[in-house]
């Protein structure tokens, strides 16, 4: 027993002294004893050149992150560094319903706003996510708000439809990108029966919303998202299907005064969240013909919440761990810039600090440390593999 906790805290202090490397060796690989010409500082948070959006530019990609402007309230670094590693910023709650409309009618736009001004003012790619999601595994975070969810059928449908609206047109010509639905499938290919799937009994309330998204913006990118889709299962089939569907069907719409015809759907979200522990490494041959499939459908396709999880003795992943970590990011990096169709990655957070992995403990008891920065903003060797593959 107190060999094996010697041995646990002997790979703790390892990972510390490893990650405390990461100081004087921006990468986060082995440590440097002499720095000859020193890096290229961006403010006061140790971000150096290159970061991983100057790495990105040149292959044609954009590299987000989720954004929280909450967060960045008495942490001046995570706004600096959001600004200074990403060109593209997502709002990570500021769209979902809970947030944007906490009462029927009632909108509050502070959240998104802040987010898409931020984006505005550095000139950075500026994303909406999640308008319609009812996850039923966690309605506890009321995304729906009750008062919605008591809402008769009828109505609770001409209130997403109103919602999509809203918020379409108040970010027209500023969001590139909006996810429309997220996760309406089971792990299995079913539909969810949620509340919104509740005001159709069909697949008919996601061309719905489709539609709806599209004449009010006719110019941001529409995208379907789901999670544990990434490779070919039972549920990536369902979701192929739909997407074919939803893009086979048209909506007519003015575009510079001109109707035309434009297909429901532009893209594809795989979020991508990813495990990274020893025997969990993902098959991405079976990532890359998932992918490829869809982008034969003439869509886009995105990771767009990527994070590797690996396990952790308290708060803490072994140097094996993040290693395999780094592995998982530089291979989920690949599959992107070698599928022309894919736009791109944004990660679900960039620091350990601040990541729904790490602020709910419960649901993922034993895992954390998914992101590719320390929890004080210092490159872990995930921020490697996503660099290396990007160079
Ligand atoms: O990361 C988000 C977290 O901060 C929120 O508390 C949570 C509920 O609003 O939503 C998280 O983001 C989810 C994303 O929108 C959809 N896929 C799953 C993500 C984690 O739940």
């Amino acid at each position: 027993m107190l060999a094996r906790s010697a041995l646990v805290v002997a790979s703790v202090v390892t990972a510390l002294s490893i990650l405390s490397g990461c100081t004087a060796d921006p990468e986060g690989s082995s440590p440097v004893t002499a720095v000859a010409d020193p890096p290229e500082h961006h403010g006061q948070c140790g971000v150096t050149d290159p970061t991983l959006a100057q790495l990105a530019k040149p292959r044609g990609k954009t590299i987000g992150t989720a954004y929280r402007s909450t967060y960045a309230q008495n942490d001046p670094c995570y706004r600096e560094v959001a600004l200074a590693e990403f060109d593209s910023l997502t709002t990570e709650i500021g769209t979902m319903m809970n947030t944007v409309q906490p009462e029927p009618g009632v909108f509050d736009f502070r959240e998104a706003d802040a987010v898409a001004d931020l984006a505005a003012q550095h000139h950075k790619d500026f994303q909406i996510h999640s308008l319609i999601w009812d996850p039923l595994d966690q309605l506890q975070w009321e995304i729906v708000p009750s008062a919605i969810r008591a809402m008769a059928p009828d109505r609770r449908h001409q209130l997403m439809i109103d919602s999509i609206t809203t918020v379409m047109k108040r970010y027209a010509g500023r969001a590139s990108t909006v996810t429309v639905v997220n996760e309406a499938f089971d792990q299995v290919g079913h539909l969810q029966p949620n509340a919104w799937w509740d005001t159709t009994h069909n697949d008919e309330y996601i061309f719905d919303a489709f539609r709806a998204a599209r004449l009010a913006d006719p110019t941001a990118e529409l995208y379907y998202n789901d999670h544990s889709a990434e490779t070919n299962s039972d549920k990536s089939n369902a979701i192929y299907d739909l997407v074919k569907r939803l893009r086979d069907t048209t909506v007519e719409v003015d575009v510079n005064g001109q109707t035309v015809a434009r297909p429901l759907i532009d893209g594809m979200g795989f979020q991508g969240h990813m495990l990274g522990g020893a025997d969990q490494q993902p098959n991405i041959s079976d990532i890359e013909s998932n992918v490829q499939r869809f982008a034969a459908l003439g869509v886009d396709v995105r990771f767009t919440e990527l994070d590797v999880r690996v396990p952790v003795l308290n708060g803490v992943a072994t140097v094996a761990d993040l290693d395999r970590q780094r592995l998982v990011y530089n291979m989920m990096t690949q599959v992107c810039l070698n599928q022309p169709r894919c736009t791109g990655l944004t990660l679900w957070g960039f620091t350990d600090k601040r990541s729904w992995i790490t602020d709910y403990p419960d649901s993922f008891s034993g895992y954390g440390a998914a992101t590719p920065l320390t929890d004080d903003y210092r490159r872990k060797p995930a921020w490697k593999g996503i660099a290396d593959a990007l160079r």
